[in-house]
């Protein structure tokens, strides 16, 4: 059974004062331009940090470059100078990496679950100690998933559209009604950032620094306001699965997908890289601080030393990148090149995977 948004908005309100202060400073122009998942609903969404405590013992695998592509690294501006906490552009140098081709897909997740009997944070119990006053019956596995609303709304509050859903996890992407049957090829969603490290791990890979990340996303093209180029559309078409239309309350699908779509449905960048924008956001290894950029080292950034979001002082969060399938230009805008994202570690949702990198072998 499903919360109802006023249920779960009570339960999170309870939540969010017994973790930690999660009164948010963002102004609602802010909320809207950033979506990252836990930007604008760790403050309402369970948070998980106990239950890392009962993570599986993943055992570091071979690493395997099949799929991957070799990016031979060099130097680029990184940044955007629309966004804040992207500035200010700054000259970095990365060295060479592997990196997929494209998100991980749910065939590729079920196969390490398969050998390592991993459980995601998502599927976790959530410990009653850790939230006093709030109802045992309540706390419940289960991640956020998008739900448009009815009608147009106003954007300053994101738990209109995002449903803390009981039993809602990778394998179960919209609640346990649903499976990942017949998408094996779609990008794995719900994973937190521990989840998508320890399938890095276990394939013998890591998780891409922000700098990687974007050095390959830019696609050796340089700096434009989207990663593919400086228009929209290209030749009147969508080359990414963002949104068009209403937000939230309806989605016109011009691009084809109203949710995530499958790897590989739009064209790969210069470097044979699929999905850098759109689709899902990819999380980065870096942990996240806004004003990082503004002394961050111009070789191989591997992000600050501890994490700091002025929005949710409490909260760890690490970078993520690429926007979604929930990006345009009316909500969420960091899709566009050189933007950042962050969220907060244990939390996952329906428009959330990841991509890893490996270093030579
Ligand atoms: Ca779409
Ligand atoms: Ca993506």
């Amino acid at each position: 059974m499903e919360f109802s948004i006023k249920g779960f908005c009570g339960l999170a309100g309870v939540i969010a004062v017994t973790l930690w202060s999660c009164g948010s400073k963002q102004t609602a122009e802010e909320k809207r331009k950033a979506d990252s998942l836990a930007a604008c609903i760790a403050d309402g969404m369970p948070s998980r940090a106990a239950a890392i405590r009962n993570a599986s013992l993943v055992t570091e695998g071979a690493g395997d470059s099949t799929g991957m592509v070799w990016i031979s690294g060099g130097k680029f501006l990184m940044g955007a100078d629309e966004f804040p906490d992207s500035r200010p552009m700054h000259e970095v140098t990365v060295n060479g990496y592997y990196i997929d081709a494209h998100e991980v897909t749910n065939a590729e997740f079920a196969a390490f679950v398969k050998a390592t009997n991993y459980k995601t944070v998502a599927e976790r119990p959530l410990n009653p100690a850790d939230y006093p006053g709030v109802p045992a019956d309540k706390l419940v596995p289960g991640s956020a998933v998008f739900t448009p609303t009815p009608a147009r709304v106003s954007l300053d509050n994101p738990l209109q559209w995002w449903n803390y859903v009981p039993g809602a996890n990778w394998a179960h992407p919209e609640g346990p009604s649903s499976s990942t049957k017949g998408r094996e090829n779609y990008p794995v969603v719900h994973v937190s950032y521990e989840d998508a490290a320890a399938y890095a791990k276990w394939a013998g890979k890591r998780l891409p620094t922000e700098a990687e990340w974007e050095f390959a996303a830019q696609g050796g093209k340089g700096n434009h306001t989207y990663y593919w180029g400086d228009q929209l559309k290209p030749g009147g078409k969508w080359v990414a699965n963002i949104y068009q239309g209403s937000f939230p309350d309806k989605n016109t699908k011009e691009d084809g997908y109203l949710t995530a779509a499958p790897i590989k449905s739009f064209p790969a960048n210069p470097y044979g890289l699929y999905d850098m924008d759109g689709n899902v956001w990819e999380w980065c290894e870096d942990l996240y601080r806004p004003d990082y950029y503004q002394k961050s080292p111009a070789a191989n950034p591997k992000g600050p030393s501890d994490s700091y979001d002025p929005d949710e002082p409490g909260a760890v969060k690490r970078v993520q990148r690429g926007g979604s399938f929930l990006c345009s230009d009316d909500y969420c805008i960091r899709y566009k090149a050189g933007s950042r994202g962050k969220g907060e570690v244990t939390s996952g949702s329906n428009n959330l995977g990841f991509r890893c990198v490996m270093d030579k072998k």
